[in-house]
């Protein structure tokens, strides 16, 4: 039976009780979510699970919260779980673009919508989801190559870049490479001569760094990190290899979080790219209409800006993660 269906005879339900049964406070039955989240690997996500669960409080709707620690078979498990607990709509971020069409099948045979938040699933079958809301993250490493281009205009000679990748296989990471890449591509001085992965924590983003660091040294002029922590990261591993990060290495990096804000004050970053975590009222929205037997548009985009290190000061107070 479908959500508009169930959800039509459920109110008519409600007032035949209500009129045979008058004064009795039927509260209505909340709405249960089921969330798959990835982790906690970074300061994002940290940001990102307090949106989800202020806003799933504040919706008064019930949020079943499962953290996947990274793993994909923790997320695939507990979409499993929420499914045989017969939950209203499951809402996941996928920590990989491929491997979850199996279990999106189970939830569209129990008649369970699944809304994606954050990151995408790569599947042709666009009816295993209800819609995606997130950032278009090859605008996002388009912005850092238009940065880093127009930081550059004036720099003779070859600009080598090493990058930290995030999670391989991500959608971020796919497309935040990509976009960059498209853009500086058009220029032969800029060359990325080293790229490996930091799966968006700062140990691994250090540690890549350090080795970025022993292989190319001084040849390096540029970083351009996925996310915040990688770079905030390497610029510890920067600075214990004798060299200073935003200057003698300008550094791109992307989310901005608050850690780059305070990085970017201290001048040992360059510029971040905004990738707004704060998507829980706009999911918990989602879902309440879903359940009111609306449509949702197949994609939300959330709308997002840029912050160059001049300006992190003053922007700085008015930032909600
Ligand atoms: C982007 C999000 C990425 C962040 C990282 O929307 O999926 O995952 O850029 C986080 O900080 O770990």
């Amino acid at each position: 039976m479908n959500i508009r269906r169930r959800t039509a005879l459920a109110a008519a339900a409600a007032l035949t009780l209500a009129a045979a049964w008058p004064g009795a406070a039927f509260a209505q039955k909340k709405i249960v979510l089921g969330f798959s989240q990835i982790g906690a690997e970074s300061e994002w996500r940290t940001a990102n699970t307090e949106s989800v669960k202020a806003a799933a409080k504040d919706a008064g709707i019930e949020l079943k919260f499962a953290d996947a620690q990274q793993k994909q078979e923790n997320q695939i498990k507990a979409i499993r779980s929420f499914i045989a607990q017969k939950v209203d709509v499951i809402a996941f971020s996928p920590v990989v673009e491929s491997g979850f069409e199996t279990v999106l099948r189970e939830a569209k045979a129990a008649k369970i919508p699944v809304i994606l938040t954050d990151r995408a699933v790569n599947t042709k079958d666009d009816s295993l989801y209800v819609t995606f809301m997130g950032s278009d993250f090859l605008e996002e490493g388009r912005k850092a190559g238009h940065w880093l281009v127009d930081k550059m205009k004036d720099q003779k000679g070859e600009v080598n870049i090493v990058e930290l990748q995030g999670t391989v296989g991500s959608a971020p990471a796919i497309d935040r490479k990509k976009g960059f890449e498209e853009v500086i591509k058009a220029d032969p001085r800029f060359k990325v001569i080293r790229s490996q992965t930091g799966d968006f924590t700062r140990a691994k983003g250090k540690e890549v760094m350090e080795a970025f660091l022993k292989a190319e040294g001084k040849k390096i002029n540029v970083l351009y990190a996925h996310n915040d922590d990688m770079a905030i990261g390497a610029i510890q591993a920067i600075e214990e290899a004798g060299l200073k990060p935003g200057k003698d290495i300008i550094i791109v990096s992307i989310d901005a979080v608050k850690g780059a804000f305070e990085a970017m004050i201290a001048g040992k970053l360059n510029v971040t790219v905004e990738c707004s975590p704060l998507l829980g009222p706009q999911l918990m929205q989602a879902v309440k209409d879903l359940m009111a037997g609306k449509s949702l548009p197949k994609r939300i985009v959330t709308e997002e800006s840029i912050f160059p290190m001049e300006v992190a000061a003053k922007e700085f107070p008015k930032r909600k993660y």
